[in-house]
């Protein structure tokens, strides 16, 4: 079927192994979630339509956690509206390395990308400094979004952060990019 849109958005998904983002992106295509892990190989394509004024297709580029093929990821930043640093709550590690991700998405993409941290796994018991986590965002200027792909009804919330906070969208406007909590989970207020 041939869906109209106004818009389309290329987003780069980055993260440590195993923190969610193939699973997302499959939750956000209306699959069901998956407890089977099968890490990504190289890079993934999803296209996710989504109304907020006007109509927009949403390319996701979901990239391979894994170290072995972060050369191959680098080469897809091209023409990139926006990124997401995913990291899981719960993992610390995946946390601590939101700087390193942060300096990758530095080097290989327009350095104007906005870029959106997505904490995930909030259905499981928290163990993440999460003031450590706001601070870090807040000092970063990187609008923050916490949630759980399990656990989620819908990612409305999230869909119109990534919309706010495209550089059409915010172009010419003079606020900080806009952070929008999650309701019905660990809110970042
Ligand atoms: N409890 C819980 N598990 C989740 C959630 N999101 C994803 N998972 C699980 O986490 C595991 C890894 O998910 P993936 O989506 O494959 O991870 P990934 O980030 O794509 O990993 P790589 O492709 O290796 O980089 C899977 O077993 C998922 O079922 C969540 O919100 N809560
Ligand atoms: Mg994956």
């Amino acid at each position: 079927m041939d869906i109209m849109y106004d818009e389309t958005v290329k987003i780069i998904l980055l993260g440590n192994v195993s923190v969610g983002k193939t699973t997302f992106c499959n939750v956000l295509k209306k699959k069901e979630f998956n407890y089977n892990y099968h890490s990504t190989i190289g890079v993934d394509f999803h296209t996710i339509y989504y109304k907020k004024n006007k109509k927009y297709r949403i390319q996701v580029w979901d990239t391979a956690g894994q170290e072995k093929f972060r050369s191959l990821v680098s080469c897809y930043f091209k023409k990139t509206d926006l990124i997401i640093i995913m990291f899981d709550i719960n993992d610390i590690q995946s946390y601590n390395d939101i700087i390193y991700w942060r300096e990758f998405a530095n080097i290989h993409a327009n350095p104007h990308s906005p870029i959106i941290l997505l904490g995930n796994k909030t259905d499981l018991v928290e163990r993440a400094d999460m003031e450590k986590i706001r601070n870090y965002a807040d000092m970063q200027k990187m609008p923050l979004h916490i949630m759980s792909v399990k656990t989620n009804k819908n990612f409305d919330d999230l869909l119109n952060l990534i919309i706010d906070n495209l550089p059409f969208n915010i172009m010419g406007k003079k606020e900080e990019p806009v952070i929008t909590p999650q309701k019905g989970c660990c809110v970042i207020q």
